[in-house]
């Protein structure tokens, strides 16, 4: 019935004892809007508690992507428009769809061709199988928005080593399948012209079948363009600094190396990205080690998000990335240093909480 909808976004089918869903917004890159996330949410809930669907694959109609993320121009215009109830409703709707995959009990394997990035990122790394191609590209991008790596990300990142996770979560680093088999953020590498064979192949299979299945198409992932940066990422984000620090540290090896491109990302990010967003994820990696399960990530992903979406930087985020793509964001307060910790502390503050579900 849901697929049948003129426009849908999202379609449903059931082959042999395998669900399908194939998300299919491609002008958009597969951004999630509020109707793909809460067919999606129902269609997984039915699918768990029906004995005739063995397994789920989530793949794409567009192998430029798999998914940007959520529709966060969306958002920004119901805000503007309608105030904040609908945005809260489609974080929340985002993040339940997110812990429905933590939580399906059954085999789910995402096929993880191109862009993979904030919500998107959400989507497969819950997934008991991701599978990425040589064309995949990760990250979680918010910073850059006034946002912040949210979908559970203190978990997926706060699996990585803590200077790679700092440098994807407060930089929106962009890496590639090899980095993210490497860093436990892939099961799997499947060349991207095999990825429509190995969606067949995956329908017509039982669950045990699965792992044998995706060994027969499997490649070897290459040598990951991350270990070659480590010892920057390292120098860059370890240890007890501050992001003030971080920063600085970055610059000065910037003098040191003009040409090395990774450096150069990390200067131009701390000096552009919303420094309430990069000290909030910071501060969320500090936690990470005592978040120790899907639902209790998502629930502070939600009400720190409802604290984000209220502030200026988002409204302001959105527009300048994706509105007027000026780039040119004004943040308040615009600068590192003056994010000082009772900020912090305000929108930590887990005084009126609400429970995701
Ligand atoms: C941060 C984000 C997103 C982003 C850019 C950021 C995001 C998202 C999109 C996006 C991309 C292409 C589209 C679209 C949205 O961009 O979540 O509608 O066509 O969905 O810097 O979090």
């Amino acid at each position: 019935k849901i697929s049948a909808m003129p426009q849908a976004h999202i379609h449903f089918e059931v082959i042999n004892g395998a669900g399908l869903v194939t998300l299919d917004r491609p002008k958009a890159l597969n951004a999630l809007t509020v109707e793909m996330v809460t067919d999606l949410r129902q269609v997984l809930l039915g699918w768990r508690d029906d004995p005739a669907i063995s397994h789920v694959v989530i793949a794409s109609s567009a192998p430029r992507a798999f998914c940007a993320g959520g529709d966060i121009r969306q958002a920004r215009e119901t805000i503007i428009a309608n105030g904040f109830d609908e945005a809260d409703a489609f974080f929340r709707g985002e993040y339940l769809v997110d812990l429905a995959i933590a939580e399906f009990g059954k085999p789910i394997i995402a096929l993880c061709d191109g862009v993979v990035m904030g919500g998107g990122a959400g989507l497969a790394e819950h997934c008991t199988h991701i599978i990425m191609s040589e064309t995949t590209r990760f990250a979680m991008p918010e910073t850059s928005i006034g946002l912040f790596p949210d979908v559970g990300a203190s978990l997926f990142l706060g699996r990585c080593p803590m200077p790679v996770a700092r440098l994807l979560g407060m930089t929106g680093y962009i890496i590639h399948g090899a980095d993210c088999m490497m860093l436990g953020l892939a099961t799997s590498m499947v060349a991207s012209a095999q990825m429509a064979e190995l969606k067949q192949s995956l329908l017509d299979c039982t669950s045990s079948e699965i792992d044998h299945v995706i060994a027969v198409f499997k490649m070897d992932p290459g040598v990951p363009a991350l270990n070659y940066h480590m010892p920057v990422i390292k120098r860059i984000f370890r240890g007890d600094a501050t992001p003030e620090q971080m920063q600085e540290r970055a610059e000065d090896l910037a003098l040191m190396r003009p040409n090395d491109k990774l450096v150069s990302h990390v200067v131009t990010a701390f000096a552009t990205r919303c420094p309430v967003s990069i000290k909030l994820f910071w501060r969320l990696l500090q936690m990470a080690d005592g978040i120790t399960n899907i639902g209790e990530a998502l629930t502070l992903d939600y009400h720190l998000a409802m604290r984000m979406i209220r502030r200026a930087d988002y409204i302001e985020g959105v527009r300048a990335v994706l509105v007027d793509r000026d780039n040119a964001p004004k943040w308040s307060p615009n600068s590192l240093a003056l994010v000082d910790k009772a900020l912090l502390d305000a929108l930590f503050d887990e005084d009126g909480l609400r429970p995701l579900c």
